[in-house]
């Protein structure tokens, strides 16, 4: 009784060890996997943000035309380079990123407001900057961001977003 109960707790010692060893080579395999391949793991919204600008011109947006990934932290700068208010608006880009914070700055830089909470849309006074930073979650084509005040997406102020 006394004999088979110590060869059991070897055998047990002996399947622990082996266990480890398995364990470890699983780690060391997974390791070498994982290296160079880009993981969506963690808190992505506290990722190093990629900064995209966007300029509010007198007739247009430039750019034109962003690409964007799912699953990356982006800053996107808006800058209202022009000498009036601007109404800006991204319905279905709201609807496929999830918005970590909204920065609003002066025109020195200087942070004056940080919201919390998702983007609907917001006035843009003369040299104003706000910084939305968001991580897509969704894919789509054709995502408008864009000027709601009467005629001017119209007029070309507007820019277009792929997300990847
Ligand atoms: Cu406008």
């Amino acid at each position: 009784m006394g004999g088979g109960c110590l060869k059991r707790k070897a055998n047990m010692a002996h399947a622990h060890r082996a266990g480890i060893t398995a364990l470890t080579l699983l780690l060391v395999m997974g390791q070498t996997a994982l290296s160079g391949l880009v993981s969506a793991s963690g808190d992505l919204s506290r990722q190093k943000p990629v900064e995209v600008r966007l300029q509010v011109e007198a007739n247009y947006f430039r750019p034109a035309h962003l690409e964007m990934e799912t699953g990356l932290l982006y800053k996107l700068v808006i800058e209202n380079k022009t000498s009036e208010t601007h109404r800006i608006v991204a319905p279905e880009l709201t609807d496929r990123v999830f918005t970590r914070k909204i920065e609003v700055r002066d025109s020195q830089g200087r942070m004056m407001v940080l919201l919390e909470g998702q983007f609907r849309g917001l006035e843009q006074a003369p040299g104003a900057r706000v910084e939305w930073w968001f991580v897509p979650v969704a894919t789509g084509d054709g995502i408008a961001i864009f000027c709601d005040k009467p005629g001017h997406a119209e007029a070309g102020k507007k820019t277009l977003i792929t997300i990847k």
